[in-house]
């Protein structure tokens, strides 16, 4: 079997996303099988140890490298233009794991204020007992970057667009201040895809992953990748997930390729209803602000549009109501799923500041421009008129519920 990506790189993202990484295996299948195994046993006592001396190539134990695990992560480093890939266990283990690369106690990392709760959480609470000092920091901020940098600064961490808020990072001037401090720039491209953006091709030397969302898309598997730019960083990095051991299972990595084959198709789909239910909303009375991409009236669309293909799938707004209102239109939606997680293919809806970002604490929520009636939408790829009568009922069920001065209906 080998996995040897033969697809050019020119190719078009759908083309590569059914493609890559599929390779050519014993008995020809079109799709790789699954190597539900732990080890692989050797010929001979010389070739386990010349496998284990890197004198011979070959799988020696799957926490050290197996072929379905492998094939994904081929993929994924197609799609994102890396030069290969490292599968995890899930995104945190993936962040946890580059993070963990490239700092070392006495360093100092520069972080998006606006990220995954328990993103800040680890930076915040548990690095920092490795001795390892982080300052959080409006991204979209260019000039509050650069002022952030210190002398020992060794990586910058970017998610962009931050999760919830939605605020976006322009990463060809943040990679070079970055780089003109000798720091990394690594970034979270969980809420693009490589779909839609490709933070290697501006300027970042590490992209990471939850593949737990869009890029498996199916709400069924929980994982993370880590994608660096360089064959260097790769080995840095296949030692220390080696050794910390937060891989993914061969079977999660079987249902996540499966899920990328239909990428390009979701990516398109999921940003052109999120638009239209971006303008719905905004356009509603019951609705005090939108935040979205794609919008016009987002602070950074044009950043955006600039470095991305479209605006993704992802939306979030505040109703008049507040607080209570967002959370009597939550309980009253029908079609879409009240949880947490996204990218799937189904529209969830969740509240940040009780659920994914109740852990950072109302402080550091508040510092990260996360209001306590933030609601967050993952739009799914149902009939976007479905999606929207859906919300449409509820926010008529949360103005009932909650009648406010100015409430219309
Ligand atoms: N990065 C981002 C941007 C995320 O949204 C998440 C999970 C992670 C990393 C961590 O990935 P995991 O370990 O869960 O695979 N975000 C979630 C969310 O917003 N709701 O539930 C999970």
């Amino acid at each position: 079997m080998t996995h040897d990506d033969a697809h050019s790189p020119d190719l078009s993202p759908e083309t590569l996303s059914v493609h890559a990484g599929i390779g050519r295996y014993e008995n020809r299948p079109v799709v790789p099988p699954i190597y539900e195994t732990s080890t692989f046993s050797f010929d001979t006592v010389e070739q386990g140890a010349a496998l284990f001396a890197g004198r011979e190539k070959g799988y020696i134990y799957s926490r050290m490298g197996n072929p379905t695990v492998r094939a994904l992560e081929n993929a994924i480093a197609t799609l994102e233009g890396g030069c290969d890939g490292l599968a995890c266990g899930s995104g945190m283990a993936a962040i946890h794991t580059a993070l963990a690369a490239f700092l070392t106690a006495g360093d100092h990392l520069v972080c998006s204020e606006a990220v995954y709760g328990p993103t800040s959480n680890l930076v915040d609470q548990v690095l920092t007992r490795f001795g390892i000092e982080t300052t959080l920091v409006d991204t979209s901020d260019t000039r509050a970057v650069a002022g952030a940098m210190q002398r020992n600064t060794k990586v910058v961490f970017v998610e962009t667009p931050g999760n919830p808020t939605l605020v976006v990072s322009d990463l060809q001037a943040v990679s070079a201040i970055a780089h003109e401090h000798g720091a990394r720039l690594i970034v979270g491209n969980t809420f693009m895809s490589p779909i839609l953006q490709q933070p290697l091709s501006l300027g970042a030397d590490v992209v990471v992953h939850s593949l737990t969302k869009f890029l498996n898309g199916h709400a069924d598997v929980v994982g993370g990748v880590i994608i660096p730019k360089t064959d260097e960083d790769y080995a840095h990095l296949r030692g220390i997930l080696n050794h910390l051991g937060g891989v993914l299972p061969p079977f999660e990595a079987f249902l996540v390729h499966r899920g990328i084959r239909t990428l390009a198709l979701r990516m398109e789909k999921h940003s052109r209803s999120a638009l239209e239910v971006a303008k719905h909303l905004e356009a509603h009375p019951e609705v005090e602000w939108v935040r979205y991409p794609g919008l016009e009236s987002h602070p950074q669309h044009e950043v955006h549009l600039k470095q991305c293909r479209s605006g993704g799938g992802m939306v979030t707004f505040e109703l008049k109501g507040g607080v209570e209102a967002g959370r009597a239109m939550m309980n009253a939606v029908k079609l879409c799923g009240l949880a947490v997680s996204l990218g799937g293919v189904e529209s969830l809806i969740q509240h940040p500041a009780s659920m994914t970002h109740a852990i950072m604490g109302q402080e550091a929520r508040a510092q990260a421009g996360i209001s306590d009636g933030l609601v967050r939408l993952s739009v799914g790829i149902e009939a976007v008129d479905d999606v929207i009568a859906d919300l449409d009922q509820a926010l008529v069920a949360a103005s009932q519920a909650t009648a406010h001065p100015g409430s219309t209906v």
